[in-house]
């Protein structure tokens, strides 16, 4: 056929480069149902985005296969594939505040693209994962995962998170959400302050915090991205020795 002929017939869509929906293949999710899993798995859901989700049983020691280090060196979920990045070709992302800016720029949701409205978003987006996320992890591991109990480690991260709770109170008392508008950074927390009761918090302290965990979780998409794949993790036992031996005292490994 001759090329001229060839164009006329080529839809609209495709002469601007997109794909028809049904052609798009769907994002992979690489993924435990953990609250750093559950920050995608909202997003998508959010977002309406078509996914597919790939366990990744951290239990067992998946996130060392060598094709996941591939896509994410740190051998940490969440990470995901998206075959339609920039330019139309693939491209992967790990670190899930990496993945939820990719995805608000992406789609023109839940992250804005005014200036000073992106910096209010970023700041506590960097908030949760410098702050929130490590500090509850490790409430998480010394109160609930460690076989030692160790007062001193326990007590050092439970104040901390309840100062950060605290922050987080305040920050709500004259605005629905962390940022103002609902956005990328309160599904980055919504799956941490869930866990309240494990971090030895009582969230009848903190009132603005309580009335934004409640209006979250009433959302549907939160829902879903909360209990996305929840019954993979029935069973295992965080303090069984096998467990432990791959997730707890990773050192390096061999390049
Ligand atoms: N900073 C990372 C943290 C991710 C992370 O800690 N993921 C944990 C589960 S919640 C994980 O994959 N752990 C595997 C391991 O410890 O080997 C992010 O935000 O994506």
């Amino acid at each position: 056929m001759a090329r001229g002929k060839k164009r006329r017939t080529v839809s609209k869509a495709k002469r601007k480069g997109k794909k028809s929906a049904k052609a798009q293949k769907p994002i992979e999710l690489y993924y435990w149902p953990t609250p750093n899993g559950f920050k995608i798995s909202i997003m998508l859901e959010e977002c309406g985005l078509p996914y597919v989700m790939k366990p990744v049983n951290i239990s067992k020691g998946e996130q060392f296969n060598p094709d996941f280090l591939k896509v994410s060196p740190n051998n940490r979920m969440p990470a995901i594939i998206d075959p339609q990045g920039p330019g139309g070709r693939s491209i992967s992302i790990f670190e899930s505040g990496a993945i939820l800016q990719y995805l608000g720029r992406k789609t023109g949701k839940f992250y804005p693209s005014d200036e000073r409205a992106r910096v209010e978003v970023d700041q506590w987006l960097f908030w949760q994962m410098g702050g929130v996320g490590p500090m509850a992890g490790q409430v998480h591991h010394f109160k609930n995962y460690a076989v030692e109990t160790l007062t001193y480690a326990i007590n050092r991260y439970v104040n901390e998170v309840n100062r950060l709770y605290g922050v987080m109170n305040i920050r709500l008392k004259d605005r629905p959400f962390i940022a103002g508008k609902y956005s990328i950074a309160d599904m980055a927390l919504v799956g941490w302050v869930n866990g309240w009761e494990r971090q030895g918090q009582d969230i009848n302290e903190f009132p603005n915090l309580k009335r934004w965990l409640d209006t979250m979780k009433a959302r549907p998409a939160v829902q879903r991205g909360m209990t996305l794949g929840l019954e993979l993790r029935k069973g295992i036992d965080m303090k069984d020795p096998n467990v432990q031996a791959v997730l707890f005292n990773q050192r390096a490994r061999a390049g």
